[in-house]
């Protein structure tokens, strides 16, 4: 009955790392692995991942066949006497201590580069887009044709956005109300909306298509329906869509007139005909 336990236990964590690198081994080929890669710097961001995951993968697998030989080898029914208490040994804590403090060492320098390319050296451009995460979508705002945002010619769209391939994107990031996370799975894109802050993401994007744009915080009730889609495309096809956009929105927009009357600044129309120079 103890042997029976062992050998129990010990298969039972020996089909942790076997299930866990077998799943890792077939995702691909269902599809459940990284999405497809359409940026710029998704590649180093990628190498960076597989780096870490061969890196953590090896040590995973190694200390789990340990803890599976230890239950299997030596469990109660082979003991003879009772158990003898060690204090440790000082070389071996030095060892494990010193040597992922040194890997760890070596993935902060290692990974600098990419991360400022990704987070510090932003372009030095007027944003394309101001995105605004809010419970449960994405508002965005383009520059009217004065180029310029924060203006009354801004439009104003949700959940929709198109971006020109193969130039330098500058997205304007707030939140309306709670912390979102504004994540574009294709370009590597994974960046915390605080409300109260303007913050710059960047990348550059390389093939047409439509992909998604999720919320990757936890954010509230509607947080799995906070999703939107972004379009890349040409140049000349990103800005036929936007002048259709602006076309769009100035039929449906109230005129000056009707804004007035709107917000209670007139009362009438002949009065704005009397107000006019
Ligand atoms: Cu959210």
């Amino acid at each position: 009955m103890k042997r029976f336990a062992a050998v129990f236990w010990s298969l039972l964590f020996l089909s942790v790392p076997v299930l866990g690198v077998a799943t890792f081994i077939v995702g691909p080929a269902y599809d459940i692995w990284l999405p497809r890669d359409v940026s710029e710097h998704g590649a180093a961001v990628d190498g960076l991942f597989y780096f870490i995951l061969a890196l953590t993968g090896v040590v995973f697998i190694a200390t789990e066949m340990v803890l599976f030989w230890f239950i299997w080898k030596y469990d109660e029914s082979k003991s003879n006497g009772p158990g003898r208490y060690v204090h440790g040994s000082h070389t071996l804590e030095v060892v494990w201590t010193i040597i992922p403090a040194a890997v760890l060492l070596f993935l902060a320098i290692y990974q600098m580069n990419t991360w400022a390319d990704v987070k510090m050296r932003r372009p030095n451009m007027t944003p394309t887009v101001e995105v605004v995460g809010r419970q449960f979508e994405w508002r965005l705002r383009y520059p009217g044709r004065d180029g310029m945002l924060g203006t009354p010619d801004d439009l104003h769209l949700v959940n929709d956005l198109h971006l020109p391939i193969d130039e330098d994107i500058l997205i304007q990031l707030k939140s309306m109300d709670v912390l979102h996370s504004f994540f574009l799975p294709n370009v590597r894109i994974k960046q915390d909306a605080v409300p109260g802050m303007k913050i710059p993401v960047w990348f550059k994007a390389r093939e047409e298509g439509v992909f998604d744009i999720v919320c990757a915080e936890l954010c509230g009730w509607g947080h799995y329906k906070m999703k939107g889609r972004v379009t890349f495309e040409p140049r000349e096809a990103f800005e036929r869509w936007l002048e259709r956009k602006y076309a769009e929105q100035e039929a449906t927009q109230p005129r000056d007139s009707e804004m007035a009357m709107a917000s209670g600044v007139v009362s009438h129309p002949t009065q704005i005909a009397k107000n006019q120079p």
